[in-house]
This record gives structure tokens, C-alpha cells and sequence, in this order.
């Protein structure tokens, strides 16, 4: 696709997460939940339904032919190879609390967006209702924080790294998340919890965090984000080689990121907690 194809793509996905953010900036003092998913605490609030009928309909109205993906509604199928990749509300926990760190989060992948392998990511875009820092980058062009080129940190030693992990609502899986980053916590500088894997994967790609990594994002959560955080200098993938996706994340400056993959191999954190045995990695890396 031609830069200029690509541009038109990035100034739709950024006009579009900000007239989302503009509906989700208007939170009420008190918001109720209205469903959930996965678990009790996997929920949905009438402001994420509403941020993605805003989306979708703002998406079709100039690009009827493309493909819609959204955490809340699923898929629809397109006819052009492109398909749009939002998640309404990127941190919805932190919304329903009124922690002021969630994001609008709009990418548009060739490819089935549901396959970690199988999609591209042409632009995407990160929007912080809040604070108004818009987050954008196109494949090959870069990445932008409010119209200002970013780059990850770079050189980072794995004992001075400010990681950035989440874990998910299943039970089994959080205790698992709980076992890997006892593990990882004395190994590097400090661990952040954010809530937001848009937000995290953002303030990677300008240098707020040194790397990240989480088990059980969504196509939602990841595709802005990864192509910001990539566009931005860092290395964004799986463990072992893997593609990023839902079974893990990894991403962080080339250094830091070979570091990381090394220190997050034995613990396995691509599988939960049902059958994997999070081997004894001492202070030097070894295995007891
Ligand atoms: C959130 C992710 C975050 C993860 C949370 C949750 P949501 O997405 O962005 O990284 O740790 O558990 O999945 O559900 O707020 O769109």
C-alpha cells in the first residue's frame, strides 16, 4: 500500500478514536456494570458499547467495504482485505473505578486479525481520553506522540528495567502471572501494573516504560499498541520465536528484549498455571 494510502488510514483511525474519546471522557460519577465475559471481573460498561457503535459506525461511514473487529461486538466481515481493530475501552477496570489510565485503541490489519501469524498491521492509533496524548504510527513510518517522532529506550540493562506485565481475569492463569513475576521483580528495576496494554505498549514506544510483556491480550489490546511500540524501535513477539499474541507478549528495546525472552523462558508464561511447574531460576539465571 502506497504512503499516501497509509496516511489516509492512520487520520481516519486517530479522528476516530478521538470522537470516541470524547463520547468516554463524559463518565458519569457512578458507572454501573453492565455484563461480563470471561469472569465476575471480565466486565463490560454501557460506555464500552457505546464507544464501539461509535467506532464502527464512524469506521463504515467512510470505509463501508473494510472489516470491523471489536472487543465488545466481534467480527463483521469485509470485502476489501482490510479490517478494523478497536477496542472501545483499552483498561475498562480502570474506567469503572475512575483511574484515570484507559485509552481508545483503533488499528486496521491486512490478513485475519484473529491470527497472531497470519495479519499485518498498517496503522493504528492510541488515544488517552484523559490527558488528550494521541499516540500514532503506520507500517514503515514511524511512531508519533502528538505529532512528535518517539523512540523506545535503548541500552537498558535488565537489573535497571522498569517492566510493565498484567494478568488477565482468570484465576488459574493470575496465580500463575503471580508465581512469574515474583520471578522477575528482584531481576530488574521495578514492575508497573498499569491496566492498559494500549497504554503500556505506548509508553514503551516514547520511553516511559523499558519493556513489557502480558499472557491474554486480545487482537484488541495488542494491535495499536504493537505496531506503535515496533514502529518506535522496540522488539515486539512471543516466546521462543513465537508470534505475538494472546498465549504472551514480549516487548522491549533489542538488548533488553533478548534479556527478557532469556529470564521468561524457564518460567514459561505463555501457559497457565494448571501444568507448568515455574522452574527454580536463581539469581544468575541458572535453573536449580
Ligand atoms: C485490559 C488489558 C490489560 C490487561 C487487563 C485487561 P480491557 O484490557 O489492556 O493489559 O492486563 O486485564 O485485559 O479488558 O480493559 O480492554
Amino acid at each position: 500500500m502506497s504512503e499516501p494510502d497509509l496516511a489516509a488510514l492512520v487520520e481516519l483511525a486517530e479522528r476516530v478514536a478521538r470522537q470516541a474519546g470524547e463520547l468516554v471522557r463524559t463518565r458519569p460519577d457512578t458507572v454501573d456494570v453492565a455484563s461480563t465475559k470471561s469472569s465476575p471481573t471480565d466486565i463490560v460498561t454501557a460506555m464500552d458499547t457505546a464507544s464501539e457503535a461509535l467506532l464502527r459506525k464512524a469506521i463504515h461511514h467512510e470505509r463501508p467495504d473494510d472489516g470491523i473487529l471489536g472487543e465488545e461486538g466481534g467480527q463483521a466481515k469485509g470485502v476489501s482485505g482490510l479490517t478494523w481493530v478497536v477496542d472501545p475501552i483499552d483498561g475498562t477496570v480502570n474506567y469503572l473505578y475512575g483511574i484515570p489510565a484507559y485509552a481508545i485503541s483503533v488499528a486496521v490489519v491486512t490478513g485475519d486479525p484473529l491470527d497472531p501469524s497470519g495479519h499485518q498491521v498498517l496503522a493504528g492509533c492510541v488515544h488517552n481520553p484523559l490527558s488528550g496524548e494521541t499516540w500514532t504510527a503506520t507500517s514503515g513510518g514511524g511512531a508519533f506522540l502528538d505529532g512528535r517522532p518517539i523512540r523506545v529506550n535503548r541500552n537498558v540493562p535488565l537489573d535497571r528495567a522498569l517492566v510493565a506485565t498484567g494478568f488477565g481475569y482468570d484465576a488459574g492463569r493470575r496465580r500463575h502471572a503471580a508465581e512469574v513475576v515474583a520471578k522477575v521483580l528482584p531481576r530488574v528495576r521495578d514492575i508497573r501494573r498499569i491496566g492498559s496494554a494500549a497504554l503500556d505498549l505506548s509508553a514503551l514506544a516514547c520511553g516511559r516504560l523499558d519493556a513489557y510483556y502480558e499472557r491474554g491480550l486480545g487482537a484488541w489490546d495488542l494491535a495499536a499498541g504493537g505496531l506503535i511500540a515496533r514502529e518506535a524501535g522496540a522488539l515486539v513477539g512471543g516466546l521462543a520465536g513465537r508470534p505475538p499474541g494472546p498465549e504472551l507478549v514480549v516487548a522491549a528495546g533489542p538488548g533488553l528484549y533478548e534479556d527478557l525472552q532469556e529470564l521468561l523462558g524457564p518460567l514459561r508464561p505463555d501457559r497457565d498455571g494448571e501444568a507448568t511447574e515455574v522452574s527454580e531460576v536463581s539469581e544468575d539465571g541458572a535453573h536449580d
